[in-house]
């Protein structure tokens, strides 16, 4: 093993929470767009990660960290609030964005700054600045914050100064996000990744051009990790790197076939490294289950601020008594035209998913993932045909089971569903409970508009969305059935021609 593992909790966070400004820890929190466990200090095959990798040598290796929604928007208004999307209707991609948050959810960057803290958002040192905010709640980036006329998260923009301590920085790595910056990073890339040495997941054909979307994802990995580098290189420059404790995330899955937008693993499942010489014992491997709302109420803590009552998360790292979770739940509603409910809870040993909508496919023909995953167009072409088999066939399947269960040490890439299996029916109910439990004990607004959704746009213009692109731009079709890399422009062009002036889709 490649970490020592450290289960005590030994970490060196004495005083940590002293009410005294001076002593209290600065924060940077690093969100990396649409990615997996795709670095090298995870194992994955190919990519060069150097700096998460010390990161993680010199700090914390979460090795089960989950967010609580599959995709960017859900994902990010539950760790700027600390508790589940479906608490506070924030469960609908890109939805109530003109409407200020309920009460008593508050973002809680107020709870930081009333203790004192400057809220930095961005990076001058990240592709695009980094500033996205994303939440399905009406937000402002800068400025103040009541959460009725005024929706300020952040003070200031890009720079951190010695002035501002203690600070927090909240950080986006866009440049893993697809887009039509992927084919440029990889033909300026000094080291781009091997074709040959990609190893891809088994749901997903291995041919040429699926080989070659990998490696190019993984130069963006890379360009991603060097940012990390400067990040972490301008912290000593100025003399900040020994009161700095550096969280890195992914904000949800992989943007490819069952990743971004999927309950499995590789859609929640997500990398989490924490650094901070001083601050975080080195070397430490944690196995235990974790979500990014937990990082909400750890920053809560570290930094002395009110912790409200509804977070869901607990101390996780700085603090002398981590606390654990049994099991992390995950919520997938709608996102853009595909109206789709399902909910997750994964375990340390099994994985289960309750498909309240079956009848939606995995493969949901949406226009986005349509116009992202080259993949998808590989394998339709080989569907029919007759050329496709097990995992990949499964995919491609006309609708969902109503439950899934899937026994992680056994099969991580949870291909076997356990659901029906006699043998494992008493691991059934276990799973069904602890829903049954948290449904009971929380209001899921998801599930209580289900049957009274109106979705922007109907599953009905989801059935003719193939027809449309393809009409529509027959060019783009055919790269996109040859296995191009997309050109997320042409995407936008397209959805904005498509759609009535007044009910633009705002997929990014
Ligand atoms: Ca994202």
């Amino acid at each position: 093993m490649k970490y020592a593992l450290i289960f005590t909790a030994l970490l060196a966070g004495a005083g940590l929470c002293r009410a005294d400004k001076a002593d209290r820890p600065n924060i940077i929190w690093l969100m990396s767009e649409d990615m997996g466990l795709d670095l090298e200090c995870y194992g994955m095959p190919a990519v060069k990660t150097p700096n998460l990798n010390k990161m993680a040598e010199e700090g914390m290796l979460f090795k089960r960290a989950y967010v609580a929604n599959p995709i960017c928007s859900p994902s990010r208004s539950s760790m700027m609030v600390g508790c589940s999307q479906t608490l506070f209707d924030a469960q609908h991609h890109r939805s109530n964005r003109d409407k200020p948050i309920p009460e008593p959810y508050k973002p809680f960057t107020v709870f930081l700054r009333d203790a004192g803290y400057t809220c930095i958002l961005g990076s001058e040192y990240v592709y695009s600045y980094g500033q996205k905010i994303d939440c399905n709640f009406k937000t402002e980036p800068t400025g103040p914050y009541d959460g009725v006329e005024n929706f300020g998260l952040f003070d200031k923009l890009n720079v951190i100064t010695p002035e501002d301590q203690p600070f927090f920085q909240q950080i986006q790595h866009k440049v893993t996000h697809r887009g039509d910056w992927w084919n440029k990073i990889r033909s300026e890339s000094e080291h781009p990744v091997s074709v040959e040495d990609v190893v891809l997941p088994p749901w997903i054909t291995d041919t040429p051009e699926t080989r070659y979307d990998w490696a190019a994802y993984l130069d963006t990995v890379e360009y991603m990790d060097n940012e990390v580098g400067i990040i972490l290189e301008d912290l000593k420059t100025k003399g900040l790197d020994q009161n700095t404790i550096v969280v890195f995330i992914a904000d949800n899955g992989r943007c490819n076939l069952r990743g971004k937008g999927y309950l499995h693993e590789s859609g929640t499942h997500i990398p989490m490294i924490v650094w901070g010489p001083g601050l975080i014992e080195p070397g430490q491997v944690i196995e235990d289950i974790v979500m990014t709302t937990d990082i909400t109420a750890t920053i809560l803590k570290l930094a002395g601020a009110e912790m409200p009552d509804y977070l869901d998360g607990n101390p996780i790292f700085g603090v002398e008594n981590p606390v654990y979770r049994e099991y992390a739940r995950s919520a997938r509603d709608i996102w853009d035209e595909i109206d789709e409910c399902s909910r997750s809870i994964t375990t340390r040993k099994f994985s289960y998913i309750k498909n309240l909508m079956p009848e939606v496919p995995w493969d949901a023909h949406q226009a986005y993932l349509d116009l992202n995953r080259p993949a998808i167009h590989v394998m339709r072409k080989l569907k029919a045909e007759g050329k496709l088999s097990g995992a990949q066939l499964a995919y491609m399947a006309d609708s969902k089971p109503p439950e899934e269960l899937y026994d992680l040490e056994k099969d991580p890439d949870q291909l076997n569903n356990l659901a029906t299996n006699p043998e494992y029916a008493e691991v059934l109910q276990h799973m069904r409970t602890y829903e049954e439990q948290w449904e009971s004990a929380n209001h899921d607004m998801g599930l209580a508009d289900l049957g009274k959704r109106v979705p922007e746009m109907t599953m009905e213009w989801a059935a003719q969305t193939e027809a449309g692109v393809k009409k529509r731009a027959p060019d783009l079709w055919k790269r996109l059935e040859a296995g191009e890399l997309m050109e997320t422009q042409q995407f936008k062009k397209y959805r904005d021609d498509r759609q009535p002036k007044n009910k633009k889709s705002k997929t990014k």
